[in-house]
């Protein structure tokens, strides 16, 4: 039996399912005696730190686990369930760690995106059973902005390399915490969680890795979900956005079945968008949580979902909260959630007041859940000029000229799935949302979709001069050499792709092996 403490922040959710998928059973912890009774306690730490020990107070844990740890008794703790165990974190210099480890918490300080999201690699410093049976090679899925510094070398188990080194696991005694995510590490990360379930059987066997570690680029297959005519819900597949062929909605088929599909050829995330969420208010449209659960029972790589993530007030005049939705679908199984139509009314907001109000919905949610898990998902379309004094936006210059031969062009914003252009350039609203909160850009392209010709290169590059956080390029992905493509011309840290993985045109396997050796990818 794990007890598994949840201190209600996050997507326990998978941590639940990897382990339950090991025939284990996991009990919640609900009382501050549930840690002290607990024969393994997992602790998957997500948000941020000030709230998580503010939370951890509240519920009256801090003493119990301060208990459980230092009689040596196994737990593995994950990400901020790392963090917790040194002394201070610089995200929250007002509250206290619980100083099992001395040593502090601080933000990466590094010339790269932050947060470190995506596949990297382990530096082995000491052996350890949790690491039986993996080759060394293996990737697993981090998402940080802040790493651990220890002041105790002899606990440093591995190490990984992003800007700098920084310590990715430890262990004193039995206890082990690691800053990745081994439940959403695929079947490596399952391996980590079996050697833990059975650390009082295993060995010590050493894996043979040292030297430096890459961040992996991420090969990211997106699913566009919404309900087709005869009221089935589907994946559907757009050509600049118009997912109807012949006046019915294409249907790709079925989305937990697709998603379980691209997990096992190895896909390194999967993206749930569900283009009709404008319209029907996701607390009210249930299928897509129950897409999230039955996905996130089988499939261990990162799940976003997002259509609909906004603050709503009903006819009855109840008001909801998009926190209160982003919620729902973390505890579905869900690790980010991606805002689209509200991002860009929010931006509107702060252009026209020029402040922040520290209510729309990325402030919020990413207070809470913290910034990696706020993507912000973009559906820009070109507009060209003759001349960038024609228009008071972000103008890039083009290789691809205009209908009337413009060598000039803005990227239009829309709202409701491309229904809608407003006044907000896509590299205004990326850097705003970036200052607002949001962790990640989830860049598409109208022009680009569905036709096969590559991503927009152009308006990568551009965004990405303004922004420090990660992006993912979407829209246009036709053959492999699209992906080298955008992975040797632009910065963006992961490609994705949609039609081409749903028409078996070029599979995930195929793209990795083209890749393998051009540029750093997940095997
Ligand atoms: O605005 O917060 O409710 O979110 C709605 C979400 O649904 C947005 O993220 C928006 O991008 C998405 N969406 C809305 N309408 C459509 C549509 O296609 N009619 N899909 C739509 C966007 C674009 C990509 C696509 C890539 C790759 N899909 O995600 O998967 O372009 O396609 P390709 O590889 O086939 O070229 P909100």
């Amino acid at each position: 039996m794990i007890t598994l403490l949840d201190y209600g922040a996050g997507n326990v959710r998978s941590v639940i399912n990897a382990i339950e998928r090991l025939d284990e059973q996991v009990k919640i912890v609900t009382r501050p005696e549930d840690i002290l009774s607990a024969e393994k306690l997992v602790f998957p730490g997500v948000g941020a730190f000030g709230s998580m020990i503010r939370s951890l107070e509240r519920k009256g844990y801090i003493e119990p686990l301060k208990s459980y740890l230092f009689s040596d008794r196994p737990f593995l703790g994950i990400c901020l369930g790392l963090q917790v165990l040194v002394d201070c974190s610089e995200e929250a210099p007002d509250v206290k760690g619980l100083g099992l480890i001395p040593g502090t918490v601080k933000k990466f300080d590094i010339d790269l995106s932050v947060p470190h999201i995506g596949w990297n690699g382990l530096s082995l410093k000491r052996s350890s059973g949790i690491f039986n049976g993996l080759k060394g090679d293996e990737k697993f899925y981090f998402v940080h902005a802040y790493h651990v510094v220890s002041e105790d070398e002899k606990v440093v188990l591995t190490t990984t390399n992003y800007g700098s080194e920084f310590v990715s696991s430890v262990q004193k005694g039995k206890i082990i915490a690691t800053q990745f995510h081994p439940e959403k590490s695929g079947r490596a990360g399952q391996m980590i969680l079996e050697n833990f379930l059975a650390v009082d059987r295993t060995g010590n066997r050493p894996l043979d890795v040292s030297g430096e570690t890459v961040l992996a680029k991420r090969i990211i297959a997106c699913l566009d979900v919404r309900t087709n005519d005869r009221g089935d819900l589907v994946v559907t597949k757009g050509d600049q956005y118009d997912v109807r062929e012949n006046g019915k909605v294409r249907n790709m088929g079925r989305p937990v079945e697709l998603a379980r599909r691209y997990y096992e050829e190895g896909a390194d995330e999967i993206t749930f968008l569900n283009i009709t969420g404008f319209r029907d208010f996701p607390l009210k449209d249930m299928p897509m949580l129950e897409v999230l659960r039955q996905t996130s029972r089988n499939v261990f790589v990162p799940l976003t979902i997002g259509g609909g993530i906004r603050n709503f007030t009903d006819k009855n005049g109840r008001t909801y909260r998009a926190l209160e939705v982003a919620t729902e679908y973390f505890r579905a199984g869900a690790d980010k959630v991606s805002i689209g139509s509200d991002a860009v009314l929010i931006v509107e907001a702060y252009l026209k007041s020029g402040q922040a109000t520290g209510e729309s919905a990325i402030e919020r949610i990413s207070e809470v859940y913290g910034s990696q898990a706020v993507v912000i998902s973009i559906d820009p379309r070109r507009v060209y000029v003759a001349s960038p004094e024609d228009v008071d936006h972000r103008v890039v210059e083009t290789a691809i000229p205009g209908p009337n031969g413009e060598h000039y062009c803005w990227y239009q914003c829309t709202i409701k799935g491309g229904r809608e252009g407003r006044e907000v350039d896509a590299v205004t609203l990326a850097r705003v949302c970036q200052t607002l909160g949001a962790g990640e850009i989830l860049l598409n392209c109208i022009d680009r979709d569905g036709t096969n010709m590559g991503f927009d290169l152009e308006l990568i590059n551009a965004v990405k001069a303004v922004v420090s956080i990660p992006v993912i390029a979407s829209s246009g992905a036709g053959c492999v050499e699209h992906f080298l493509e955008v992975f040797t011309k632009t910065e963006a840290e992961s490609a994705l792709a949609a039609g081409i993985f749903h028409r078996r045109e070029v599979p995930i396997g195929e793209v990795k092996r083209f890749l393998a050796g051009r540029v750093e990818i997940r095997l």
